[in-house]
């Protein structure tokens, strides 16, 4: 319904402006530690380390997350699998693991899409 539809807008609007610890890292108004940064993504280490390596690469642009993504965020999405891997490689030259984390399920809980980088040690398989 009609109703339903701008129920529904609202929320989207909500969620896509709430902000996140994310929008304040890169605003500079929340520490990080940095470990790269260009006109298009920036990428710090994980405050809850899983691995000797881990880091998060997201993007300037704000994407809530994976899903809300669109043909348009092509580009960042590339550029961020880029810089995942050339900074993974560099600080795991062993190997290293990309994770995405989408939604409740995945227990994503940071609404600013994000790239998990890990590594530095002997992973397992499968995540569960
Ligand atoms: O993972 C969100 C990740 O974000 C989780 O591994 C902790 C990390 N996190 C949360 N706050 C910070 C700050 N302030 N600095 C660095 N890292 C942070 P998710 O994929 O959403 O489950």
């Amino acid at each position: 319904s009609n109703d339903t539809n701008t129920v529904k807008k609202a929320q989207q609007i909500r969620s896509q402006s709430k902000s996140t610890i994310f929008d304040k890292i890169l605003a500079k108004q929340a520490p990080a530690d940095i470990i790269y940064e260009d006109d298009l993504c920036m990428a710090f280490n994980d405050i809850h380390p899983q691995a000797p390596v881990h880091f998060l690469v997201i993007p300037k642009k704000k994407i809530p997350m994976l899903e809300k993504a669109s043909k348009s965020d092509s580009k960042i999405l590339g550029k961020l699998l880029l810089v995942a891997k050339e900074l993974g490689r560099s600080r795991a030259p062993n190997g290293f693991r990309l994770v995405i984390n989408n939604g409740r399920h995945s227990c994503q809980s940071v609404y600013y899409l994000h790239i998990h980088v890990i590594g530095g040690r002997q992973l397992k398989w499968p995540p569960t």
